[in-house]
């Protein structure tokens, strides 16, 4: 059975070669060329590890959690729980019970909007999102501010794609019943500077929630440090599987949230007349959950713990500077994202060539970008463009698969003009 004994991490130097090697995907051809993938902000590839994982719950373990008292239930159970231990051991929270598995970003923010939003922002009251939001982190509030008669307000960014703090400042009244706010851009890159942010907001008793879907991989995460409120991120965008997610909340605001779906799990006693609801975390997690996911999300923690964030960062911000280097040297390249924090994002627009035709030639080349509105269209408005072309790295690229990026971007420049 898997256990939470310690990590054993892997020795110095960053072993780049030993890490692409523990991703099976990265050895295949494509268009008969080697694949550079680079395309790590959509999802990122999986570890055999992780795999093998997922393979070992189904092929030996598979079983309903929380439900049965054969032995295959009590174990499905444990190495359920065990996973959970591990995300709050991650990312630093007090206890398990604020610890609640959905099935990625996007259903952690609709839960949060659902469940604190129903209650607490009512009318005439105001959600501040910022202006480099992902639709997962505009819309559910835009829908519940809709419902509420309360209003959505935006933190206005500068050409360089970082907030403007002055602007964060004013917009914090009495009327602000949450902010929401992305911990790092997927669309620029930016690194918010969420301390500050949220020691303004909590100035004026104003609970913060993070979408940490681009930055949970990226560098450490300690949510007690850090004073959210609520911390969103999905395990597709760690090395972990799709379909499953974490939210995190303090446990007094989601002990005084009412449930978000109804179901078995969520409960403790069911009459016509009255149902109780289970304790944290299980009464947000109504319904049979994605258990062999969350088991796949505790091996990818420990893969992460094992090649180690600090060095990771440190190993992305090499990549980041070189690649950053190599394209401000492409003409008619500009850059959309020049913040002086940034995550390993680089998004661009290239002069009279579109953003399609971008990714369609670099595809042919093996390479994987991302191209189009990065589910930010606010964000695109806001440079006054459609689109971009959207490269972003994970542990495993290398400076040479920067270099085909660079080579390939000037191809198309051939290409087309
Ligand atoms: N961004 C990208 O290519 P889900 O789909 O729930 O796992 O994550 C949604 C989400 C929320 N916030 C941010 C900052 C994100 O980047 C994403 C997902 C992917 O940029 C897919 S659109």
């Amino acid at each position: 059975m898997h256990t939470t004994a310690p990590i054993l991490k892997r020795t110095l130097p960053y072993d780049l070669e030993a890490i692409r090697e523990d991703f099976p995907i990265l050895s295949r051809r494509v268009h008969g060329k080697p694949l550079a993938y680079l395309d790590n902000a959509a999802t990122t590839q999986k570890p055999r590890s992780v795999i093998g994982r997922i393979q070992q719950y189904y092929e030996s373990e598979n079983s309903n959690i929380h439900r049965g008292v054969h032995y295959l239930s009590e174990t499905a159970t444990a190495v359920y729980e065990d996973a959970r231990i591990r995300v709050r051991n991650f990312i630093h929270a007090r206890s398990e019970r604020e610890i609640i598995f959905v099935r990625g970003t996007t259903e952690g923010i609709n839960l949060v909007a659902h469940s604190f939003g129903g209650q607490r922002v009512t009318r005439g009251k105001e959600v501040l999102i910022s202006a480099m939001e992902h639709h997962s982190n505009i819309v559910p509030w835009q829908i519940l501010c809709e419902q509420n008669g309360a209003d959505l307000r935006v933190i206005p960014m500068n050409d360089s794609g970082e907030l403007l703090l002055d602007a964060y400042e004013k917009l914090l009244t009495e009327k602000t019943a949450i902010v929401a706010l992305a911990h790092a851009s997927n669309a620029l890159g930016t690194v918010n500077p969420v301390r500050q942010m949220i020691d303004l907001a909590h100035a004026k008793g104003i609970p913060v929630l993070l979408d940490g879907a681009q930055a949970v991989a990226h560098s450490p995460v300690d949510v007690q440090e850090l004073d959210c409120d609520f911390y969103v991120f999905s395990a597709h965008k760690m090395y972990g599987p799709t379909g499953v997610g974490i939210l995190y909340g303090k446990e007094n605001i989601l002990s005084s949230m009412s449930p978000y779906q109804g179901g078995g799990d969520m409960i403790k006693s069911v009459t016509f007349e009255k149902t109780t609801y289970n304790d944290l975390p299980f009464k947000f997690e109504a319904g049979t959950p994605n258990i062999g996911g969350g088991i796949g999300l505790g091996a990818a923690i420990d893969y992460l713990q094992s090649v180690d964030l600090p060095r990771i960062n440190t190993h992305e911000a090499e990549l980041l500077a070189y690649a950053t280097k190599a394209l401000r040297g492409v003409e008619g390249l500009r850059l959309i994202g020049e913040a002086a924090e940034k995550a390993c994002v680089i998004s661009f627009t290239l002069d009279g060539i579109h953003p399609h035709d971008i990714g369609t030639i670099l595809d042919r080349e093996g390479i994987a970008i991302r191209t189009g509105h990065h589910c930010a269209q606010p964000v695109m408005q806001r440079f006054g463009i459609p689109a971009t072309a959207r490269a972003s790295f994970g542990m495993y690229n290398t400076i040479g698969e920067v270099d085909r990026l660079a080579d390939g971007i000037k191809n198309v420049v051939k290409i087309m003009r």
